[in-house]
């Protein structure tokens, strides 16, 4: 694996998640494939989860790890060809890129959507240039459009707790006070038209997601009928996708209170389980009872994010 960025690059999601039950079995079985090799995170943004846990991963395969917080301590980067640099951005990505690929020998990059420009975000940008200027295998750890080392804890941890064959699996838009990024429901949506479950959206009017991720999954705009016998419910906040109108790409269309996960909606589900990639507003995307009581799965859900690291760093050391 040389890139990390849709679910096609990781293949057959059965051999996937056997691996991944093999490695949460014993996750220092690959331990000799790091020796004398060094992974690199970039962070353009802030993080708890993927921080740590793609750390963990990288250690249980016996890497060296570089952490690099960009806007603390490195030099402020351009991203932009052709910009006069007189301005606060003392270094090029340009330089930086093959600067930092000098040291390493898999890089994980989380550079957010700018939420401002749909063409820039949707090109992924920035990811683009550490791929083509690097000459590095390059993961991404939630860039522009996509979340992959989520959806994929998403999906083992959904394969763990599933109580039938073909679950069904809704995605429910939740109200927030900030534009978020798209790369999470988009990466969900992705992945889970993929796997083995009924897979149902629902969302406000003006929140239908990029057909490169979504393309032909059930939408249901009425939230309460969507999560009728839901197995599993993931809420998740995100701004406009700008897909029905591109002058609303990034914004906020809805504050609808009304979206909040609470024990009303769960009560419609087939005893739901509750899933959130985290971190999670309260009271805004779901209420303390959901998200607290016992078939809330947000803990297992963020610990597999070590399981899904470590499957895929295992499998871009064997194609280095
Ligand atoms: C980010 C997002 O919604 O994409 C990261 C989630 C993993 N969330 C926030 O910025 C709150
Ligand atoms: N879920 C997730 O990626 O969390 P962080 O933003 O804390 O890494």
């Amino acid at each position: 694996m040389k890139t990390f960025l849709h679910a096609a690059d990781l293949g057959n999601f059965e051999t996937a998640l056997a691996e991944a039950a093999a490695v949460k079995n014993d996750r220092y079985q690959f331990e000799h494939l790091g020796r004398h090799k060094t992974a690199l995170l970039i962070f353009f943004n802030n993080s708890l989860r993927t921080r740590l846990s793609t750390q963990k991963a990288a250690r249980n395969l016996g890497l060296d790890v570089i952490v690099l917080d960009v806007n603390q301590g490195a030099w402020k980067l351009e991203t932009e060809r052709g910009v006069i640099m007189d301005g606060d951005k003392s270094e090029h990505l340009l330089e930086a890129i093959p600067v930092m690929a000098s040291y390493c020998d898999l890089i994980g990059v989380r550079t957010f959507a700018g939420l401002t420009d749909r063409e820039a975000d949707y090109s992924e940008n920035i990811l683009t240039q550490f791929i083509k200027y690097s000459g590095k295998p390059i993961f991404s750890m939630e860039s522009a459009t996509a979340h992959p080392l989520q959806a994929f804890a998403d999906l083992i941890t959904i394969e763990e707790y599933r109580e039938k064959r073909r679950p069904k699996v809704v995605l429910t838009w939740a109200p927030h006070p900030r534009a978020l990024p798209q790369a999470v429901p988009n990466s969900f949506a992705e992945w889970m038209r993929a796997a083995e479950v009924d897979f149902v959206i629902t969302h406000p009017e003006g929140y239908e997601l990029d057909p490169l991720f979504a393309d032909n999954a059930h939408v249901e705009h009425d939230q309460m009928k969507a999560l009728e016998g839901a197995d599993f419910v993931y809420a998740k906040n995100w701004s406009c996708p700008g897909v029905t109108n591109s002058e609303d790409y990034g914004k906020i269309l809805s504050r609808d209170m009304s979206w909040t996960v609470d024990e009303n909606h769960m009560a419609v589900t087939n005893n739901a389980y509750f899933m959130h990639c985290l971190p999670v507003r309260r009271n805004m995307i779901v209420s303390d009872n959901v998200i607290e009581s016992p078939r809330s799965l947000v803990i297992p859900e963020a610990a597999n994010r070590e399981i899904s690291a470590t499957v895929v760093l295992k499998r871009i050391l064997e194609s280095i």
